[in-house]
């Protein structure tokens, strides 16, 4: 995937992005027009008594006054729908940037960060450009047309503002260098807060079981305290511009009617307005200026944070070409050829090291081994959640990394260990697995799934909705409704990561008989902490210390592997189960 800029995302909207500055230069000339015509009101109609001028001008005045506000209107118009539009855009890249990634990148970036780019991050750079198409015209222009006209009126004033202007821009620099880095604070305590919240909101029924929310709401106090701290810290530094500012344009119109000390009267007066007036604008766009880089050094930041996830680089990325052969249904060949894998940014021992499997079509092949010894990582390099370091996995002879992703995965049905579902009915959940399942196919993946019995138990039966994570569920329920949504694509491989914990001895039983007879093509890849259901697979691995110690029938393997036969007696003859 090529690198895009987040230039790149404005462009289509360029003409829009145009034309709201354009507007803004009306919106202007007749904000700098208005001081000049009161100029004329107070001299040539209220000095001379002339009512008919004052009339004329007022009206002139009403007419610039309708124009500016209608190109302001405009201005806003257009900018908005510029900014709105390149942040959708930008939004929608991201995101499905987010979705492309892969697991080792959302591990580095952490979920609270990406959460915070998409939504926040995106929304300051949208102010941005807003701002950008506003009062980065409007600021500039004020400035100069304010200077100008001010001098016009008399050429003295030029000295009030050459004084005046390197002290405030002294002011402005001082405050924005120390405010710049706070900025960027701001983002990653963001970041924190987006952090904690999502851990928390997940976890809630650990923080309650555990009775942590005291503890979780100091967590999040402090995550939050620290994002207002360092945001009113920001937001004091810059409210100082504002009293320096009043001080400097007092002291300035001081200097005006001090100059004008001799000849006070009512045209002089007209001009000291005016001066003013145009004194105050000039100093309210510096200010501007002084909001403007503010904007700009937080907008940067916002970028940066964005275009990182944008552009990052994946890890796994998908063969460009799709391959033909051998559609799904019919199983395929899963061989590891001595693959060694650690997970990225870790050192130490390989968690996986020499694996050579070689799993036949057909074959109902099962994983053992003590916990934590890298059975769930053995299957995570199948469908190339992550790649190994060091030799290859195939996939009917081929290596996965030539696949096309998405066909890749398309050929699997995957049962993780902790079983995730959504919100939605029951046969949603299900027809997640394969998106034009008939009901048919639904009803048919659930019965082997051993699922039929519970959810026909439910008033609504496969119309029954699954609350958030499938909270509404018990464990074995969620686990069935998640092997019945692996069953219902009919894959090549089927994947079950210890997907049968929570169901006891006869409905494991029952589940793998039923794929047994249904799928008896079908690859089966099954992960168990529980010899007895796996007892009478084609094939058992059995992992140890990262390594494939033993691979053959259970009985062999009774024979054969002293781990195996510890593993089984521990769990047999100790009385554990007692089902056999
Ligand atoms: P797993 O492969 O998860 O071990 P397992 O599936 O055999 O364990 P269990 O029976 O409990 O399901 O982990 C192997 C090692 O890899 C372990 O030390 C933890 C580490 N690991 C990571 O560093 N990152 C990961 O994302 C995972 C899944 C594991
Ligand atoms: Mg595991």
């Amino acid at each position: 995937m090529k690198n895009r800029s987040i230039k790149s995302f404005v462009k289509p909207y360029l003409w829009l992005a145009l034309i709201a500055p354009l507007c803004m230069v009306g919106e202007v000339l007749a904000d700098l027009k208005q001081p000049n015509y009161m100029n004329t009101i107070l001299k040539e109609g209220v000095a001379k008594g002339d009512i008919d001028t004052i009339l004329a001008i007022a009206l002139r005045m009403g007419i610039t006054l309708i124009i500016g506000v209608a190109c302001g209107v405009l201005c806003t118009v257009f900018a908005s729908m510029a900014s709105q539009r390149f942040a959708n855009d930008l939004r929608v890249a991201l995101y499905s940037k987010v979705m492309q990634l892969s697991l080792a990148e959302t591990d580095d970036f952490s979920t609270g960060s990406l959460v915070t780019r998409i939504t926040n991050d995106i929304n300051t750079l949208q102010e941005f450009m807003n701002m950008l198409l506003r009062m980065f015209v409007r600021s500039p222009l004020m400035f100069l047309g304010g200077v100008i006209l001010c001098i016009q009126i008399d050429s003295r004033y030029a000295i009030i503002i050459a004084l005046a202007l390197p002290i405030q821009l002294m002011i402005m620099f001082l405050i924005v260098r120390r405010a710049n880095p706070m900025f960027k604070d701001v983002q990653k305590k963001l970041d924190k807060v987006n952090s904690v919240v999502q851990e928390d909101v997940s976890g809630a029924r650990v923080i309650k079981a555990y009775v942590k929310e005291e503890y979780e709401n100091e967590r999040f106090d402090n995550a939050n305290k620290n994002l207002r701290d360092t945001n009113i810290r920001v937001l004091n530094l810059m409210s100082l511009m504002g009293p320096f500012m009043m001080i400097i344009m007092n002291i300035a119109i001081i200097a005006i009617i001090y100059i004008n000390r001799n000849t006070l009267d009512i045209n002089v007066s007209a001009d000291i307005m005016t001066a003013i007036t145009y004194i105050t604008q000039i100093l309210m766009s510096l200010n501007m200026f002084g909001m403007m880089f503010q904007q700009v050094s937080r907008a940067l930041a916002c970028a940066s944070r964005v275009r990182e996830v944008l552009n990052c680089p994946l890890s796994i990325e998908s063969s460009a070409e799709k391959s033909e052969d051998a559609e799904s249904g019919s199983g395929a060949s899963v061989t590891f050829e001595n693959v060694c894998f650690r997970y990225p940014n870790t050192s130490g021992n390989p968690v996986l090291s020499e694996i050579s499997l070689d799993i036949r079509p057909g074959e109902f092949v099962a994983i053992v081994g003590s916990t934590g010894v890298g059975k769930t990582s053995l299957l995570n390099l199948i469908p190339r959640f992550y790649d190994p370091f060091e030799g290859k996995v195939l996939l009917n002879g081929r290596d996965v990394r030539d696949y096309d992703l998405e066909d890749l995965r398309n050929r699997m049905g995957i049962v993780l260990q902790k079983s995730e579902l959504f919100a939605g009915s029951i046969a949603d959940n299900i027809r997640f697995g394969k998106e034009d399942a008939t009901d048919e196919e639904i009803r048919k993946a659930a019965e082997i799934a051993q699922a039929t019995e519970f959810i026909d138990s439910f008033l609504e039966g496969f119309e029954t909705p699954v609350s958030e994570k499938g909270a509404s569920l018990s464990g074995g329920q969620k686990q069935r409704l998640s092997i019945a949504r692996a069953l219902v694509r009919k894959p090549s491989v089927l994947i079950m990561d210890d997907a049968t914990s929570a169901l006891d001895l006869a409905t494991e039983a029952r589940l793998l008989q039923g794929i047994h007879r249904e799928m008896k093509d079908t690859t089966l890849i099954m992960v168990a902490q529980r010899i007895a259901g796996i007892r009478h697979a084609d094939r058992i691995a059995v992992l140890e210390n990262g390594r494939i110690s033993a691979f053959a029938p259970h009985d062999e393997l009774m024979k054969n592997s002293q781990c195996y036969r510890e593993i089984y007696d521990s769990q047999l003859k100790g009385g554990a189960y007692l089902a056999e």
